[in-house]
């Protein structure tokens, strides 16, 4: 009879977006070919790379290893980077992946891994099959957030053959490296301050056609800081926008974390037609600070200074410090010379305010090739896309401040390359509001 496997569906797309578009190959199961280390090393020595899983009532955990398994009586290897990761069942089937140097070998009954942490001191993992219990170092207990859960007995180990894996030394290679970027781009991030600290947050305000992203970008970025996928705004697709009050959004850092120096603004989606979606007349007073945060749009009537709830004397802090004009990269040639005519009296606005602007292009089907040397550059290839050409000529807006993105949309877990993108984009925009701030009059 065949052994079936305890992975799940999820758990194996998520591994296969991990790894690339690989196949597992189930080579071992403890619970059917025996609880003892030889068993499992007889099964899977000399397959090349492989995964092996910790199965727990609540988690799972894994450890990708590039090459062959190590066998019995080997000293630790050759130092190499494995991937380490863990899936949470009772949050919506998350992964959390970390990227580590480790050397591996199998001696006292027991596979085990080696982290070095600094030339002489060292940490380890080693799993004994037959107590049925794995001891995980600190070190990966904190990269992984992984639950005490973990310290008892496991229900389950397997082990898989990789097949398919392409280029696995380049591709881990890539891998970590764009993970590293994304860490070094969320402390930088982390560590922003408003331009000469004239204001403690900035605002970005989200402007664009219905339905172009700005409220999955808002998602996007909240859920890269909380470290898993969160839906706080509501987004959705239907003729007119979803998006019908004003919201200022600011994000934690983490759950419990401290707010974090920006705010974004989303706003009523533009449609081409009068009387529909966010009214240009409204722009000048979001751009001034004078619009609450959730704040009713109508598209029939713009806000005044008689509303109960508008802000007279708006300060500096509440003003918008950067505007982002939200496209669907995937609609750009097809925009119609409504909405173009639209969009230019909103740049107006944005104009006579003297904001700074950038615009993001959203719903990038290409991500993985958008960026180029290790996933750290924008690709050349990208730029010379008709859409981006075209956003330029027609909407003119210049080359330089164009960003691309995907934003998270119905995807289950978060994506080093995805996040980059993303984090890349706010950074272009705190960059552009620091030069707004400079370039106020100094009174
Ligand atoms: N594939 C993909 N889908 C996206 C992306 N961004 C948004 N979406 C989807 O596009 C639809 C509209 O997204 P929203 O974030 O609601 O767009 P919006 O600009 O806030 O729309 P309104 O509030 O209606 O003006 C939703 O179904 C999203 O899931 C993206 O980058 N890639
Ligand atoms: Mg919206």
């Amino acid at each position: 009879m065949a052994v079936r496997t305890t992975l799940t569906w999820n758990e194996e797309k998520s591994l296969q977006k991990l790894l690339g578009n690989v196949s597992l190959i189930l080579l071992y199961k403890s619970t059917v070919h025996g609880n003892r280390i030889s068993n499992m090393h007889d099964r899977c020595i000399r397959q090349g790379s492989t995964v092996t899983m910790i199965y727990y009532p609540k988690n799972s955990f894994g450890i990708f290893m590039l090459g062959h398994y190590p066998e019995i009586s080997e000293s630790f290897r050759k130092l190499n980077t494995s991937i380490y990761f863990s899936f949470q069942k009772n949050k919506t089937m998350e992964m959390t992946a970390a990227f580590l140097n480790s050397t591996s070998k199998i001696s006292n009954d027991q596979l085990e891994f080696q982290f070095p942490i600094s030339p002489v001191q060292a940490q380890y993992l080693s799993l004994d099959l037959h107590k049925r219990t794995i001891v995980i170092p600190k070190l990966l207990v904190e990269k992984l957030g992984l639950n005490p859960d973990l310290g008892s007995r496991f229900l389950e180990c397997e082990v898989f053959r990789v097949e398919g894996i392409k280029d696995a030394a380049g591709y881990i290679n890539r891998i970590t490296r764009a993970t590293q970027h994304r860490n070094s781009l969320l402390a930088d991030l982390r560590a922003y301050r408003p331009y000469a600290d004239l204001v403690s947050e900035i605002r970005i305000l989200l402007l664009g056609p219905v339905g172009s992203g700005k409220s999955s970008f808002f998602n996007s970025v909240k859920s890269i800081f909380h470290g898993h996928l969160t839906h706080q705004a509501i987004v959705g697709s239907d003729v007119t926008s979803i998006t019908e009050q004003y919201r200022i959004y600011s994000v934690k850092d983490g759950k419990d974390g401290k707010s974090l120096p920006f705010m974004l603004c989303d706003s009523m989606g533009l449609d081409e037609k009068e009387g529909v979606g966010l009214c240009v007349a409204d722009i000048p007073h979001i751009l001034k600070g004078c619009v609450p945060d959730r704040y009713q749009f109508s598209p029939h009537k713009p806000i005044t200074p008689k509303h109960p709830t508008f802000i007279t004397s708006p300060s500096l802090k509440d003003r918008i410090h950067c505007v982002a004009y939200v496209f669907d990269i995937n609609s750009i040639d097809n925009l119609s010379s409504k909405m173009v005519a639209k969009f230019k009296q909103v740049q107006k606005e944005v104009l006579n305010c003297g904001v700074a602007h950038v615009a993001l292009f959203t719903k990038v089907k290409n991500c993985y090739e958008v960026l180029q040397d290790n996933f750290l550059k924008m690709n050349k290839s990208m730029i010379s896309q008709s859409q981006i050409q075209n956003a330029n000529k027609m909407l003119g807006i210049p080359l330089s401040n164009i960003l691309v993105v995907e934003n998270y949309a119905s995807e289950r877990e978060m994506d080093p390359l995805k996040d980059i993108l993303i984090l890349s984009a706010l950074k272009q925009m705190f960059r552009a509001a620091d030069d707004f701030l400079e370039d106020l009059p100094l009174e």
